[in-house]
């Protein structure tokens, strides 16, 4: 038996050509359909209600709480409370998400424990997206992708297949409650090692009513991303090494700017903190992956400063010149993103953590 949880805030004029779209694909599976409405003031309710004489539904209508999150997980618990159900289906309920690929994705979920209905694989892409949403859609997948390492083009996309364990493990280990739950839930999975795949989909606009995306909304899932980057990572024993290398750095050139000069002081500052850097990493940061040989992780790791170094430039040329920011707050943010690329570059080639 198949569930699929649909959340709903004020999508009256959406839901009925969605189940019916529904049903027709699933006539021939042993399914049923659980709604999860926030208190939609638009009669979605009621048009649930009265399809519900008609097809396998199960209407939940929560008054106290909110949120997407927390809507879906309420899904998966009601969908968990039958032992027969053996997967989960999650789908907007705007006539984004095209049931004709509910079919072709159970197929493939098979052996799956997530299958992702997603945008960013080859064969997917949204269809009448304005180009700036596009942009910020698709670079936030991007960012979380390189950040987490997770391998997958489409984090954001709720067109799901769960296996039961799958979102047994999810419901279980969560704790967000608005749209961080698509990464939250995608993190949890791969801290578990579940297996995830992707599958093709266009992703059409919104059928007809009010989008719920706000810049309230971004913020607060930027910073559900940050945290948990902060939190996942050894971000921290990496900072207080830079933090002693900086000081390292000042103290060669203190010692050695008489005798050298200004240039050669400073260049044999800089080379001193690196290797200071290096070793100090190498013995604490990723004092346990040491795949890669010796001499391969100290030439690697000046790479990947002198990227940082790049990029730290880079975007401040950028700031100042075509966002046209004053040059110490470009400065900021070039360091802040040489940082993050030098951090990734030693996570992920220098001292390779993950496989
Ligand atoms: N139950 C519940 N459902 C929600 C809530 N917020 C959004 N939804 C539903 O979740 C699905 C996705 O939300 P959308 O508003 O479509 O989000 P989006 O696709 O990123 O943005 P737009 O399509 O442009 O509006 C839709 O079916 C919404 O009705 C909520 O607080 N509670
Ligand atoms: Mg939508």
């Amino acid at each position: 038996m198949i569930t699929v949880i649909l959340p709903t805030y004020n999508e009256a004029e959406n839901i009925k050509d969605l189940i019916e779209a529904i049903e027709m694909e699933l006539k021939d599976i042993e399914h049923e359909i659980v709604v999860v409405d926030d208190d939609s003031s638009d009669g979605t309710i009621e048009v649930v209600r009265e399809l519900s004489n008609k097809y396998p539904i199960k209407l939940i209508s929560r008054k106290a709480e909110r949120g997407l999150g927390s809507a879906i997980i309420t899904g998966l618990k009601i969908a968990l409370s039958n032992e027969k159900v053996i997967k989960i289906v999650t789908m907007d309920a705007d006539l984004s998400h095209d049931p004709r690929y509910l079919k072709e994705m159970l197929r493939k979920s098979e052996g799956l424990d997530i299958l992702i209905g997603s945008r960013y694989v080859k064969h997917g892409r949204t269809e009448n997206w304005s180009l700036i949403r596009r942009l910020i859609s698709y670079f936030a997948n991007q960012i979380v992708k390189l950040l987490f390492d997770t391998k997958i083009g489409d984090h954001t996309s709720n067109y799901r297949v769960y296996s039961r364990r799958a979102a047994e493990i999810i419901s279980k280990n969560i704790n967000t409650k608005h749209y961080e739950y698509q990464i939250g839930s995608l993190l949890i999975a791969l801290d578990n090692n579940l297996k995830i795949g992707e599958f093709p989909i266009v992703f059409k606009e919104r059928g007809s009513g009010k989008s719920k995306l706000t810049f309230g909304v971004i913020l607060s899932w930027a910073r559900f991303i940050v945290n948990s980057f902060i939190l996942r990572t050894r971000i921290w024993k990496y900072l207080i090494v830079g933090g002693i290398g900086t000081a390292v750095n000042e103290g060669v050139l203190y010692l050695l700017i008489r005798q050298l000069g200004l240039e050669f002081a400073s260049a044999t500052a800089i080379e001193v903190s690196i290797v200071s850097n290096f070793m100090l990493n190498d013995i604490w940061t990723f004092s346990e992956n040491k795949k890669n040989r010796f001499i391969y992780r100290f030439l690697t790791f000046h790479l990947s400063m002198l990227l940082g170094a790049l990029a730290n430039f880079l975007i401040l040329e950028f700031s100042v010149k075509i966002l046209k920011l004053d040059p110490l707050s470009g400065n900021l943010f070039g360091i802040f993103v040489g940082f993050l690329l030098r951090y990734y570059t030693s996570y992920r080639y220098v001292w390779r953590v993950r496989k």
